[in-house]
């Protein structure tokens, strides 16, 4: 099944690691604001682990059961089958697209983060249903983030998949409307909300500033 695009349009990332308030009430404030799909990224220093991280998962499953918001579970494909999650989202570094789909559930996404027009090709020829494309611009919040691709490099992949593309990497209100005109379906952010103070604001703000025509 086609993933609908719209659904893409605000995508969130959080896991406990990017917040020091409750994470089910910042996601929750979040889907207030106008968040169209949420990730759960449990990664970097500090991660839970094992229970922990099962535990959460399921309270952010349930906050966006409650509110009819897609969720996706970041590298853990046995969390995400657990969790009936709507799909999983891998990297490059992680197990090849063709192997993940064999294991999951028939109707489960799989997004795949991207950095390079190749991969980009390769990832929409092996199955991936949107891509994740960046980072574009520095960003913090990812210690082995690569070096930023800028927009350029995001009109190129643009220009050379059908998939739908999300843009990540230091987006925030400011540049979110030049992500959407560089032709990605929608803005992934995790600090622009997660750190932006009023959640449900911040999450408003980044909603419109992806209302540009393209
Ligand atoms: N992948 C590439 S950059 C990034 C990830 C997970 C972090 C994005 O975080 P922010 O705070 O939106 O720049
Ligand atoms: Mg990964």
């Amino acid at each position: 099944m086609m993933l609908d695009k719209k659904i893409l349009r605000l995508y969130f990332i959080l896991g406990s690691v990017n917040t020091s308030e409750n994470p089910a009430h910042v996601l929750q404030q979040a889907i207030e604001g106008g968040i169209t799909i949420f990730q759960y990224r449990e990664k970097g220093l500090n991660a839970k682990s094992g229970v922990g991280k099962l535990t959460l998962g399921i309270e952010l499953r349930n906050t966006c059961l409650e509110n009819n918001v897609p969720f996706i579970v970041n590298d853990d494909i046995e969390l995400a089958i657990k969790l009936r999650a709507n799909g999983v989202h891998i990297g490059q570094q992680d197990e090849n697209i063709i192997k993940v789909k064999e294991r999951l559930p028939k109707g489960m996404y799989v997004g795949v983060s991207v950095s390079t027009v190749e991969e980009a090709i390769l990832a929409e020829e092996q199955g991936a249903d949107y891509l994740g494309v960046g980072p574009i611009h520095g960003t913090s919040t990812k210690e082995d983030a690569l070096k930023p691709i800028g927009i350029e490099r995001l009109i190129e992949i643009s220009k050379n998949v059908t998939i739908p593309i999300v843009a990540i990497g230091g987006i925030k209100k400011e540049n979110a409307g030049e992500i959407i005109n560089a032709g990605a379906t929608g803005i992934s952010v995790i600090s622009a909300i997660s750190q932006g103070g009023t959640y449900k604001k911040a999450a408003r703000d980044l909603e419109l500033a992806t209302r540009v025509l393209n």
